[in-house]
């Protein structure tokens, strides 16, 4: 599956903790774009969509909540829930978000900048398109 955990590197000490995120050293492609989620709710559900040309990492900065990725063979359960651990998430992959506690905050990078004609926001176009 076109997925993986980052364990960023934690620079710590006794005033708190930092991380850095820098495009092709821990992160694999150029950072194009940044958006983030906050103020959701429990009983929400986002995403379900695929991109054809878009890479991800996405990071929850606060509080929890789950993916559940989908290659259209398998199906994988990924809780994100530290601000220290990125998802990512590459070309070609179906994912759904829930479980979202109050307040959740996700902050996301983006391989390539904003363009809807790139989603696949359906379900069997996205399994059509990996014929
Ligand atoms: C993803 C998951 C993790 C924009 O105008 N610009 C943007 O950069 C984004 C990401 C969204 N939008 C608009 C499009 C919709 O009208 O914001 C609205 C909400 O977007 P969407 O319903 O796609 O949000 P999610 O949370 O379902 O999915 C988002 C990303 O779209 C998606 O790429 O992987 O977060």
């Amino acid at each position: 599956m076109n997925y993986k955990i980052i364990n960023m590197k934690v620079f710590g000490d006794e005033r708190g903790k930092l991380v850095s995120l820098e495009s092709k050293k821990n992160i694999p492609f150029d950072i194009k774009r940044v958006y983030y989620i906050f103020d959701t709710l429990p009983q929400e559900e986002r995403g379900k969509h695929a991109h054809k040309n878009l890479e991800q990492i996405i990071v929850a900065m606060d509080g929890s909540c789950k993916f559940v990725l989908d290659d259209g063979k398998e199906k994988k359960e990924i809780w994100l829930n530290r601000p220290d651990v990125g998802l990512y998430i590459g070309k070609n992959m179906w994912r759904e978000m829930n479980h979202f506690s109050y307040g959740c905050k996700l902050m996301v990078l983006a391989s390539e900048y904003y363009d809807e004609k790139e989603y696949i926001r359906n379900y069997d176009e996205f399994l059509r398109s990996l014929k």
